[in-house]
């Protein structure tokens, strides 16, 4: 589509992903005057850019998806855990569907936002395109939008193919019989090493951090089955409302030492084999909040797995004896026969640990040991400058000519996890100290978007221009959020979750753990409360 130059919007929403394709229906569903701008040529955000092999959701079906039935009742998924590619047929689906393509604009990024206190108005200015202004400025970039490379020395030096996953090239590698590296074990490297022993000639996965991934436990579908019928969806999607981590389970209302041991064991097994997150987060409900009986779930997770690999220097390293972090506190990834290629001959794994990358050279990588491994092909799966790094990397300066970078320098301030002081009518979604991460991406978009839609509707009901955070507020929610952290047990462990995989990124919750019912029911107080603890004006 063409927009012309200082366009004016009702709203501009960013990122078409689950979150900005979203916002884009609902305003648009409410007749307002919205365009939608994505750096990429395509719907999709996370699917639209990782296309690496194996590139799954490990959020089943159907609580990853939209919940509007003129979608579900016509769209039928392969799989439980759909791929990438499907994935991404799914969004052109959907755009098709909501007729979405005339208000989008691709291959449009996003550099910089200032807000025009005169015009109660944000000014929009994209890399080689339009200048748009627009009275609400929708960020939703995304939690991984930001992608990390450690700066090992040399890696410019290197001779052969070195590949970010999530910038996958378009004219694929060929992989077959090839030396190929898997730097990093998070949910994206678990992946690509799974389906990437299958094809190379010799895979070495660097590992620095055990990943205690759960079995995935796909199902097929491709005969036409889903396995639950579409009748049962509207019920299950107002449900996500009344899980912590918007699925259709949830914790148990039970301690882990409520049951006896052999009812433990059996309990434990029964999450295990319904695969998901369920051994993750329909569990007891102190897992995630008291050593012991997080160490109890470590345990089994343990035992389960170094049963699978058969030599033992390689179980120590996968599945350690010793508890390596509390289980649950790192996210947690789903494995599809994960850890039975460390059984393969051509599959080797390098404790980073023990012995950390020290350079890349012209032909691989050399490790602390001294040992150069030669490769034609690294995979460099590690990670995003995660949650806070879509929003500061453009250049957003408020009512102040602080941008939002500098505001966060010491601690990320937010209110609801979707807006902060000294940035009015800005709204994000799946960011910082909001349930992001625990809790999926569908579920989160629709909460916080129809959340965002209604603020909006309320003020062209009510004629106000302007809608800021109260700091007072601000600095409450930070101290709920910190609150609820430290009766858990994520800040013993270092992960993205607390910035902890950045340099230099303040160590922090960036995610609320109230979980989705408390977060929801905030919300609505908030807005039944005319929006307290934001000034309208
Ligand atoms: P993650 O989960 O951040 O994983 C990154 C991996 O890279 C992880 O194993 C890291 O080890 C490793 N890493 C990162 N930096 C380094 C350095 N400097 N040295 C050695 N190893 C390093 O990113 P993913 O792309 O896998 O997943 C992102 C999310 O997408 C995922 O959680 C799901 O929500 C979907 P560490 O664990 O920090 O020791």
């Amino acid at each position: 589509i063409h927009i012309s130059n200082e366009q004016e919007l009702d709203a501009l929403v960013v990122g078409a992903g689950f979150g900005g394709v979203w916002q884009l229906k609902r305003l648009r569903d409410e007749g307002y005057n919205v365009k939608l701008v994505e750096s990429g040529t395509d719907y999709g955000g996370v699917w639209y850019w990782n296309r690496y092999p194996g590139a799954r959701v490990d959020s089943a079906i159907p609580h990853y998806e939209f919940s509007d039935p003129l979608l579900y009742k016509e769209w039928s998924w392969k799989q439980r855990f759909p791929d990438s590619s499907e994935l991404r047929a799914y969004f052109t689906y959907a755009a098709k569907k909501w007729d979405l393509r005339k208000d989008t604009l691709f291959n449009t990024y996003v550099e910089s936002a200032t807000w025009d206190e005169q015009e109660s108005k944000w000014t929009v200015k994209t890399k080689d395109g339009p200048t748009l202004k627009a009275k609400f400025l929708l960020l939703n970039t995304g939690f991984a939008a930001k992608r990390y490379t450690p700066d090992w020395p040399g890696i410019e030096s290197f001779k052969g193919t070195w590949v970010h996953p999530s910038f996958w090239p378009h004219d694929e590698p060929d992989l077959m019989g090839k030396k190929v590296a898997v730097i990093g074990t998070g949910s994206t490297g678990v992946q690509l090493a799974t389906d990437l022993a299958k094809v190379a000639g010799h895979l070495t996965v660097f590992q620095r951090t055990p990943n205690l991934a759960l079995p995935m436990r796909q199902v097929d579908y491709t005969n036409g089955d889903q396995e639950i019928p579409r009748p049962e969806y509207q019920s299950l999607f107002d449900h996500r409302k009344d899980s912590f981590s918007g699925f259709s389970f949830n914790f148990v209302p039970k301690s882990t030492w409520d049951d006896t041991p052999e009812q433990r064991q059996e309990f434990y097994q029964s999450l295990w084999d319904k695969g998901d997150f369920q051994y993750w987060l329909a569990t007891y409900y102190d897992m995630l909040f008291t050593p012991e009986a997080n160490k109890e779930a470590y345990n089994f997770w343990r035992d389960k797995t170094r049963a699978r690999v058969k030599n033992d220097k390689l179980k120590d390293i996968l599945a350690p004896m010793e508890q390596p972090h509390a289980f649950g506190c790192k996210r947690i990834s789903l494995e599809n026969k994960y850890f039975e290629i460390f059984n393969q001959p051509n599959v080797s794994l390098v404790d980073m640990k023990t012995n950390p990358i020290e350079s890349v050279t012209e032909t691989g990588i050399r490790t602390c040991d001294g040992t150069v491994h030669e490769f034609d092909i690294v995979i460099c799966a590690t990670g995003y400058d995660a949650i806070t790094g879509g929003l500061t990397s453009i250049d957003i300066r408020g009512t102040t000519d602080q941008t939002l970078k500098e505001t966060w320098k010491d601690g990320t301030a937010t209110n609801l996890g979707m807006s902060v002081s000294g940035f009015p009518n800005m709204f994000f979604t799946y960011g910082p100290q909001a349930p992001t991460a625990l809790c999926n991406g569908p579920t989160c978009a629709e909460i916080q978007g129809d959340w965002i839609v209604d603020v909006v509707n309320h003020m062209k009901v009510k004629d106000l221009k302007k809608v800021e955070v109260e700091i007072e507020s601000q600095k409450a929610w930070a101290e709920n959020i910190w609150k609820l952290a430290n009766m858990s047990l994520l800040p013993s462990t270092k992960s993205w979750y607390m910035g902890d995989n950045i340099p230099g990124k303040p160590r922090e919750p960036l995610i609320y753990l109230g979980g989705v019912p408390t977060y929801y029911k905030t919300l609505e107080d908030c807005a039944k409360e005319g929006y307290s603890g934001f000034k309208l004006s």
